[in-house]
């Protein structure tokens, strides 16, 4: 069996559990909704913040209300059973939700940083915020008002853990993308760096993404099934 799994995930994981993907080929998806350039960036934040911190209000509330789903277990115990067989599992999500968490899972690389933190743009230290954010909010370290943004990547702004995510992504022996379209770089394109390495890949999605052609095996139906099922059969070898 692999030691090294690398695994991304994307909005598939936690769409049974009651959160909004972006891209939903019925046009359902967040972004069918609402413009990510004017609140998925920083210029539109700067041009409205109240519209854009409603927007995140909205999806904080959505979230402390949800729960993991047996996909998010499946791979909290992939992550245990990895390591009890010397093993590892690199778990990296494109989610800004505290679900993989919430479901066990350790180690958990938000790589578009995490819905439930706040990050003060005068002092830029991070708290943890699981309520509404508002303009007028002061900083609890710094005492500034109205310098507070979810602590999220934005389009245009830089993903987190990059270096670590090369590092593993070239010591990985199995690469898995879960529940994700392949749409937004730089993780989008983790399949084709894992290829260059001669690393196998493998997509587990409700159906093809549009990378779909650049994986060797593919898993398809709704994460909660698929994910328990994958994790069983590769624990099982
Ligand atoms: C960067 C956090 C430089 C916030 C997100 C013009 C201007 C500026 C930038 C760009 C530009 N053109 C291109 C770019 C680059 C841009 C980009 O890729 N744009 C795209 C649109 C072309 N990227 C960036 O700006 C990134 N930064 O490039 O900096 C740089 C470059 C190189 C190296 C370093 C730095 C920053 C991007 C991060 C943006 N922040 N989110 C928030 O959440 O509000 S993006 C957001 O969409 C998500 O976080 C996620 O990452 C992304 C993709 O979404 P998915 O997770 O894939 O979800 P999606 O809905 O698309 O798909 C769901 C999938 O699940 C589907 O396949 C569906 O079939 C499946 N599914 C549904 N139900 C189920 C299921 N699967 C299983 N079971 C189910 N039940």
């Amino acid at each position: 069996m692999s030691q090294h799994i690398f695994v991304l995930t994307g909005a598939g994981v936690s769409a049974e559990s009651g959160l909004g993907t972006f891209r939903d080929k019925s046009g359902e998806g967040i972004w069918a909704k609402f413009d990510p350039m004017k609140l998925a960036t920083p210029q539109g934040f700067e041009r409205d913040p109240r519209t854009v911190l409603a927007f995140y209000d909205a999806r904080r509330r959505n979230l402390l209300g949800a729960r993991p789903n047996p996909a998010h277990f499946a791979l909290a115990r992939l992550e245990q059973a990895l390591a009890a067989r010397g093993g590892r599992l690199t778990l990296v999500t494109q989610n800004i939700d505290d679900l993989h968490e919430r479901a066990g899972s350790r180690e958990v690389v938000h790589m578009h940083g995490e819905l439930l933190k706040a990050r003060c743009q005068s002092c830029e230290t991070v708290q943890v915020w699981p309520r509404d954010l508002t303009v007028d909010d002061a900083c609890p370290e710094c005492d500034h008002v109205g310098a507070l943004r979810p602590d999220v990547v934005w389009f245009g702004e830089f993903p987190l853990h990059l270096d670590d995510i090369d590092h593993a992504l070239r010591h990985a022996d199995l690469f898995v993308a879960i529940g994700t379209s392949g749409a937004v770089y730089p993780a989008a394109g983790f399949v084709a760096e894992a290829r260059a390495q001669g690393v196998p890949t493998c997509e587990i999605n409700l159906e093809a993404a549009d990378n779909a052609f650049l994986f060797d095996d593919a898993r398809y139906g709704p994460a909660s099934e698929i994910v328990p099922a994958w994790v069983e059969e590769l624990l099982e070898t």
